[in-house]
């Protein structure tokens, strides 16, 4: 009797009051008023509110039941303005398919207990929120890169050398006792692979050691990374904000709902379209200077910073021109400027800040040696990403945007484990 004539509940709110509807999900909430038990029943696509009477068969049933339990409901709907939805069921039968034991989680519990339950944390209405928005963000990624003619590869996860510098790597002693590392980046294999594909992007996980504790580090994140043949720093600048206002506009048409139940206050998500202003570096400083931050230049640019000057700007904005010593070793130096690389990081407003890191990769192989070496690095680590300079270089850039730091800005989230179901972090791989 479970399986047939089950409707959506988001399905048998539409219906007409009269109807005869079955519906099946988990107990929401619980609560007896007087000789009637209210059962309020959620699934994947909203939450609806079923009323038991002594006259129902099921009423005993309705009465024992807790919450989370697993349940099939039906009942005749009937309009109902305090119910949520407007509409509730005349409850005539529930039947329990699993009865839950008491539910740890409270109201008041604390965010520390929250992410030591999170394996049932990840039913509340405002987790099921992000993850339809998160999924949405997905889909639309790969929608834009897919009609934009970019082709989407997959790369190793153990690799042998940093991308982005040897603090942050992940060592695993591989098979035969060596040790290799988790990836930091899929970058220098989308290098390889424009020399035939030209537009490459990849979604994939990347792993950093991050020791610090923030709101915006994962030790394990979500990188969307593409990489073009023939274009330089404005190139990839297009593609960028292109890809990041079909997101959010594709989040606007599709998650209005979710939006609304996360409090999130859309008139600045409305303003995500290109082009996004262009910063520069040498700029940035003197804004940050005129605030009375401390800052040289030279310095990066921690958080702090970035907040400071994204809440100068209403839309994502471009921060250009960072120095030489700021930026890994790839990125090309400024023929007219040599002391600036041509990268650019898109900031999110708002407070938020990076969401991308990008730019145009050194493609003459004189200068990539002679840059390695400046970092104090060693040329033999790199002997296969310099081959790429000596068969057929093209100038290219790309970049790498954080897939979780853009759920949480979307989202109008305060931390970024909030943007993921199972975060890992510095201080956490369970649950
Ligand atoms: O270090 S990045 O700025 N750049 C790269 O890894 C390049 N190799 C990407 C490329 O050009 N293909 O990281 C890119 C983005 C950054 O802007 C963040 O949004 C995100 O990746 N990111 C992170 N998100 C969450 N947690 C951590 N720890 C993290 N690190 C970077």
């Amino acid at each position: 009797m479970t399986g047939t004539g089950i409707l959506p509940i988001s399905e048998a709110l539409k219906l007409q009051p009269g109807a005869e509807v079955r519906v099946r999900g988990w107990v929401y909430r619980r609560r007896d008023l007087g000789d009637k038990a209210f059962v309020v029943v959620r699934d994947s696509t909203g939450i609806i509110q079923s009323v038991f009477t002594p006259e129902s068969r099921s009423h005993a049933e309705a009465r024992r039941v807790t919450v989370e339990s697993s349940v099939v409901v039906q009942g005749k709907l009937r309009e109902d303005p305090r119910a949520p939805g407007g509409k509730e069921i005349q409850g005539e039968e529930l039947v329990i398919i699993g009865l839950a034991e008491n539910f740890p989680i409270r109201r008041d519990a604390s965010r520390e207990f929250l992410l030591n339950v999170r394996h049932l944390a990840v039913r509340s209405r405002k987790m099921t929120a992000v993850l339809k928005i998160r999924h949405t963000v997905f889909g639309a990624l790969h929608e834009w890169f897919r009609e934009n003619g970019f082709y989407e590869v997959q790369c190793p996860m153990f690799i042998s050398a940093a991308v982005e510098g040897g603090a942050t790597l992940f060592p695993v002693k591989y098979v035969d006792e060596s040790t290799v590392y988790l990836t930091q980046s899929s970058q220098f294999y989308l290098e390889a692979l424009i020399f035939s594909l030209e537009k490459v992007y990849t979604v994939a996980p990347s792993f950093r050691a991050e020791k610090s504790r923030t709101r915006r580090h994962l030790t394990e994140f979500w990188h969307a990374e593409a990489e073009v043949a023939w274009v330089g720093l404005e190139g990839i600048l297009k593609v960028e904000e292109e890809l990041v206002s079909h997101i959010v506009r594709r989040v606007l048409e599709r998650n209005r709902e979710e939006l609304d139940l996360l409090g999130r206050n859309l008139e600045g998500l409305k303003q995500v379209e290109p082009p996004f202003p262009r910063v520069s570096y040498d700029n940035a400083i003197e804004i940050l200077q005129s605030k009375g931050i401390q800052v040289a230049w030279g310095d990066d640019l921690g958080a702090d910073e970035e907040r400071a000057l994204t809440l100068e700007f209403d839309k994502p904005f471009f921060l250009y021109g960072f120095p030489e010593k700021a930026k890994a070793f790839y990125h090309k130096n400024d023929p007219s400027r040599p002391e600036v690389t041509l990268s650019a990081d898109l900031l999110a407003p708002e407070g938020y800040g990076e969401i991308i890191g990008g730019g145009e990769r050194i493609d003459r192989l004189d200068e990539l040696v002679e840059k390695i070496k400046r970092f104090g690095l060693n040329p033999k680590d790199y002997e296969w990403y310099l081959d790429l300079r000596r068969f057929g270089t093209v100038p290219h850039a790309g970049f790498g945007l954080g897939m979780d730091r853009l759920v949480m800005w979307i989202g109008g989230l305060e931390h970024i484990v909030d943007s993921v179901p199972f975060p890992r972090t510095v201080a956490r791989t369970y649950p």
